[in-house]
């Protein structure tokens, strides 16, 4: 595996330097500053990879090209930001950058209810708590609507947690949950929330399902093209959310987008962690199926419980067994190397690490400390070595 490292662009905390130290080759980043739905230039993309360059380090995925909304709900103006996005990815290629992450969520990008969870250590982890959500959308958002997704039990749960919080600590929830987690190029007010929540009224699983293909149909030929490789990442928790639909968590999402659009351009970022969070989930089975089109890989653990709760545990442990993962990421790469197919190498990061260490007494994007992502990258270089040379035996 190419061991890459998200950095978020020059304001970023963890610098460049750190990054090698970290022993990453490769670097994951987005022109953040580009407002949602505009053209990256070609002189954009151009400085913000000789910025890498100049560090001695390269810029191999873009993670994320944002989709913007109206291109989600098919609502006016969609097709100026389909177009405005092929020539995003044509600029990107004639730059040399041919990897590039996305997702297709409603409204909000990855979620969860608490950034701060203190574990056995010590260490903060990010957590999503169901009860906590719902305290969120049935009393503060107040959402209409919203009592008909719980039951009477988990209303009355949820009363009595919000109950339980501080003025200050209702606007934590809040914040978390609306006003955008690194990498999310949306944040919202609580009333512009519910307004944008508005838009997928009419838009049901099938139908925003239907737009990403439609989506895909336009821009996976622009990819083919370009030789650049489209990597979709999958809904983050993979359940439905505030009502909303979501179309990319499961194996049978995957399979009928790649029916679809069969182009092996139209490929997964599979990310163990968001995948991870469905017991039904087989990831060793989907990983198998779809390697071919694993063009970029995040490998994080969670630890769920049957109540959908789940929060983000050290990379080796939790509930996804890491060693299948990688033993069958080498297989693809040996298959890669052995048919000479190109992108013999599959880029992966550690994704996520807890608050540790010194990470405690500073102010880090959260999931995207230093010290709780370099034991990550560590730990999974290990497990990767080990694996590797026992294969060669
Ligand atoms: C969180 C990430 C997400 C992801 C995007 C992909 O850490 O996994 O922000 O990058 O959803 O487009």
């Amino acid at each position: 595996m190419e061991q890459t490292w998200r950095w978020y662009g020059p304001k970023d905390t963890v610098t460049l330097q750190d990054i090698k130290q970290a022993g990453a080759t490769g670097i994951v980043t987005a022109l953040h500053h580009v407002p949602n739905g505009e053209v990256w230039t070609i002189e954009a993309i151009q400085e913000r990879k000789d910025t890498i360059e100049r560090a001695g380090l390269s810029w191999s995925v873009v993670e994320s090209v944002p989709v913007h909304e109206q291109i989600k709900t098919r609502k006016e103006g969609f097709e100026t930001f389909i177009e405005a996005y092929k020539t995003s990815i044509r600029n990107l290629a004639s730059c040399g950058i041919r990897t590039i992450c996305y997702n297709f969520m409603p409204v909000l990008d990855w979620t969860r209810t608490d950034l701060a969870y203190e574990i056995e250590d010590g260490s903060k982890a990010l957590r999503f708590d169901v009860i906590a959500f719902a305290a969120f959308e049935l009393y503060l958002l107040k959402r209409p609507g919203a009592e008909e997704n719980y039951s009477k039990n988990m209303r009355a749960k949820a009363k009595i947690f919000l109950d339980s919080l501080t003025q200050v600590e209702k606007l934590d929830l809040i914040n978390n949950i609306i006003a955008g987690l690194p990498g999310a190029e949306e944040g919202y007010s609580l009333e512009k929330f519910q307004e944008v929540l508005d838009t997928y009224k009419n838009i049901d699983t099938e139908k925003l399902k239907h737009h990403l293909v439609l989506f895909l149909k336009e821009i996976i030929p622009v990819a083919e093209e370009n030789k650049v490789l489209m990597c979709i990442h999958p809904d983050d928790p993979p359940y439905p959310i505030l009502g909303l639909p979501r179309v990319v968590s499961t194996e049978t999402d995957y399979a009928h987008l790649f029916q679809e659009v069969p182009s092996i351009n139209n490929g997964i970022t599979f990310c163990t962690g968001s995948l991870g969070v469905i017991p039904e989930n087989n990831l060793r089975r989907m990983i198998q199926r779809f390697a071919d089109r694993t063009h970029f890989i995040h490998l994080r653990s969670t630890k769920r419980d049957d109540n959908g709760n789940f929060y983000e545990a050290n990379h080796l442990e939790g509930d996804v067994d890491m060693y299948s993962i990688i033993k069958e990421i080498l297989f693809e790469e040996k298959r890669r190397k052995t048919n000479d197919v190109a992108n013999k190498k599959i880029p992966m990061r550690p994704d996520h690490g807890h608050q540790m260490l010194d990470d405690l007494n500073k102010n880090t994007n959260p999931g995207y400390s230093a010290i709780g992502r370099l034991r990550g990258l560590a730990e999974l270089r290990g497990l990767e070595m080990g694996i590797a040379r026992n294969m060669e035996q």
